[in-house]
């Protein structure tokens, strides 16, 4: 059976509705298609310690449509084949008879890297690997802690043409539209914990939280020398998400890697992140670049290029 690239996406964007709560899991999405491709029942997993994605799946299908004959069980990433908080999926796909199976990306977890084709040969259900690069995008931050034990670190600058830094949480002015405001607001909703120094938090007091749905698994992450930090700043006073406080930067992301936490956003400081790359603990820059001139101006009176019409360009780098 051949896939469009339509279905791969939707599957895809199936699994993203788990990214930012599953951790240290990864997230992952899976359809079970009739004969003639058609979704007969959908799953993603929600939370570590809750069902696989292939189990949701499955489940869906046969409240849904129990009565039309899975023809494949489409997921994001390779079936376990290992029981660990839960049933090895393998036996979940053996037990309800799909006759074939196609992931989207390999397993980088060594416990079940590889292991399904197998597994599942013996039962003589057919399995394969139809590599689809979106699907390995969405575990690199998995990938990176199961294997490493450390988290995925993107770090977030936002920097006007002449090259002035500013933190996203700052003076919102300048920094960033409000479309690539929101486009980075999006990004904090698909993290684990978000990450500044202390100089932010006293500057700016920001909340460090997503504009949109909550997030209760969203951890905030203050990194502070001095450890002098005003105690009525919202991330320790609006009795919202956790807020952790350390040190120094690289006690700071061994701890999280630690807690099972596989992707950290850093927005800013300077700082900080200047701490963190010197120590090579950056995965990925993200550089929102503003249409501004700020030149000796303050902040707040920058020349703004195109009228305030002209997008910020984001520029996506990896270490
Ligand atoms: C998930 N969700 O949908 C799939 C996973 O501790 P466990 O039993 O939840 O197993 C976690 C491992 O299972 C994980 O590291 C990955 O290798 C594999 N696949 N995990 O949490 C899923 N399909
Ligand atoms: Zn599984």
């Amino acid at each position: 059976m051949e896939f469009s690239t339509a279905t791969l996406k939707a599957l895809v964007d199936l699994a993203r509705k788990g990214e930012g709560r599953t951790r240290p899991n990864p997230p992952v999405g899976a359809f079970v298609l009739d004969a003639q491709g058609v979704v007969v029942g959908k799953g993603y997993h929600r939370r570590a310690g809750m069902n696989h994605a292939e189990v949701e799946a499955i489940a869906d299908w046969k409240k849904r449509n129990p009565k039309v004959a899975a023809h494949t069980l489409l997921v994001t990433l390779e079936p376990c084949s290992r029981p660990g908080r839960v049933g090895a999926c393998t036996d979940a796909i053996i037990a309800a008879e799909i006759p074939r199976v196609v992931y989207l990306c390999r397993d980088p977890n060594p416990k079940n890297r590889d292991k399904a084709k197998r597994t599942l040969a013996h039962h003589g259900i057919e399995c394969r690997h139809l590599k689809f690069a979106p699907a390995e995008e969405l575990i690199r931050p998995f990938a990176k802690h199961v294997t490493t034990g450390m988290p995925y670190v993107t770090v977030k600058l936002a920097m006007s043409l002449d090259g002035r830094i500013a933190d996203s949480c700052g003076d919102a002015r300048w920094v960033s539209s409000e479309k690539s405001r929101k486009r980075t607001g999006e990004l904090r909703e698909r993290v684990d914990a978000i990450m500044v120094g202390g100089e932010t938090v006293r500057r700016d007091n920001p909340s460090l939280l997503p504009h949109g749905k909550a997030n209760p698994h969203l951890v905030r992450v203050v990194v502070s020398k001095s450890g002098k930090l005003p105690p009525d700043a919202q991330v320790f006073s609006d009795g919202k998400n956790e807020t952790l406080v350390y040190r120094d930067a690289v006690e700071a992301v061994r701890d999280l890697g630690r807690r099972g936490m596989m992707h950290v956003l850093c927005e800013g400081g300077l700082k900080l992140a200047t701490s963190l790359a010197e120590s090579g603990l950056v995965d990925e820059w993200l550089t929102v670049l503003c249409p501004k001139v700020i030149g000796t101006r303050r902040i707040g009176e920058a020349v703004v290029f195109g009228g305030g019409k002209t997008e910020d360009v984001f520029v996506c780098s990896r270490a």
